[in-house]
């Protein structure tokens, strides 16, 4: 059990000889994810004077050219995962393809490659409601010292060597895994330092909240029907609540504190729902894994799903183990 209050950097330096490979490499990688954070959190919670500073693509009062706020996340991690030469290629979804970062200086034999969505649920800025990042990272299976392929971003989720996300939210915190379950860090907003506020975070085996866009269940398959109606009826524990943020990271978070699923189904409008596996589902099914939850596309487990393109979505079913499990009984149930 970790004891809390720590800072990240603290927590880094004592867990990183447990770390298999750890060559201090992705300690360095995890502290320029916590340095990027930081800056766009300070960019995040200025968005809403954007009034004053200018709305996205105006000129700001300092003449600066305002950005849209994930274009500006997607850079600020983009640069700074640049800057620190930890890492030999990146995938975003701002970024059509991958970006490979070629180093010619011998000594640099980066082997990690970080996939990113830099701002999840930013339409959700305009209104103040919690946005996020995602973060997953692979060790590169192509020899050390080339230019990256398709094939170091192209690995089942399984073989990520961390993950984890920053919830934009009341507070801000990053949460995250490296195979040795899963710790929540808060971020103090007057010195700039993450504590470990929540040690060892696990989802309750089941729980009484579900995630999902009701507005489209006309459109679901049967067996996403059948366990809405399951959770709505007066039976046990249920009805339970219905609680959808329209952010993944809050859905997700909340999901773990409290028990909960989250759902985005395949539906008759988009035949492998809206979730990217690779940035989105794929770290977020690591870090339900890491804390005895269970992630999977209504069928089988995202994290053995082989990749076929690189923004390819899929279905996400994800969060408490028993509830997880009875949504698939409903999906296999109607074969749907
Ligand atoms: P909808 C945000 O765009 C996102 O990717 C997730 O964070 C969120 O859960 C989902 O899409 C919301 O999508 O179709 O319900 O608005």
């Amino acid at each position: 059990m970790h004891k809390k209050n720590k800072t990240l950097g603290e927590f880094i330096i004592e867990n990183q000889d447990s770390f298999q490979y750890s060559s201090g490499e992705l300690s360095k990688l995890i502290n320029a994810i916590r340095l990027a954070c930081k800056v766009v959190n300070h960019e995040v919670n200025k968005a809403g004077l954007v009034d004053i500073l200018g709305a996205a693509g105006d000129t700001n009062i300092q003449g600066e050219s305002q950005q849209k706020l994930d274009v500006l996340a997607n850079e600020k991690f983009i640069q700074t995962l640049k800057n620190r030469e930890i890492v030999c290629g990146i995938a975003s979804e701002e970024e059509d393809d991958f970006i490979s970062i070629n180093s010619n200086d011998e000594k640099h034999q980066n082997k990690y490659v970080v996939l990113i969505d830099p701002l999840d649920g930013s339409s959700n800025i305009d209104v103040n409601v919690s946005v996020g990042t995602i973060f997953s990272i692979y060790r590169r299976v192509t020899p050390v010292g080339t230019p990256v392929t398709l094939d170091d971003f192209l690995q089942p989720g399984r073989e990520q060597v961390a993950a984890g996300y920053i919830v934009y939210g009341t507070s801000t915190m990053l949460v995250y895994t490296t195979g040795y379950g899963v710790n929540g860090f808060t971020l103090n907003p007057a010195i700039g330092t993450f504590y470990l506020s929540h040690p060892d975070m696990e989802f309750p085996e089941s729980g009484t909240i579900y995630s999902v866009n009701e507005g489209n269940y006309i459109h679901f398959p049967q067996g996403v029907k059948d366990y809405i109606k399951y959770c709505q009826q007066e039976e046990g524990d249920r009805p339970y609540t219905s609680r959808y943020i329209g952010s993944l990271v809050s859905d997700f978070h909340r999901n773990m504190i409290k028990g909960g699923i989250y759902l985005y189904p395949k539906s008759s409008m988009a035949s492998n729902g809206k979730l990217r596996l690779l940035y989105e589902c794929n770290p977020m099914a690591f870090i339900a894994e890491q804390a005895n939850g269970k992630a999977s596309n209504g069928y089988g487990r995202i994290l053995d799903i082989e990749p076929t393109q690189l923004h390819q979505r899929v279905p996400f079913f994800c969060g408490s183990k028993k509830m997880v499990e009875k949504a698939e009984e409903f999906m296999k149930a109607s074969n749907s």
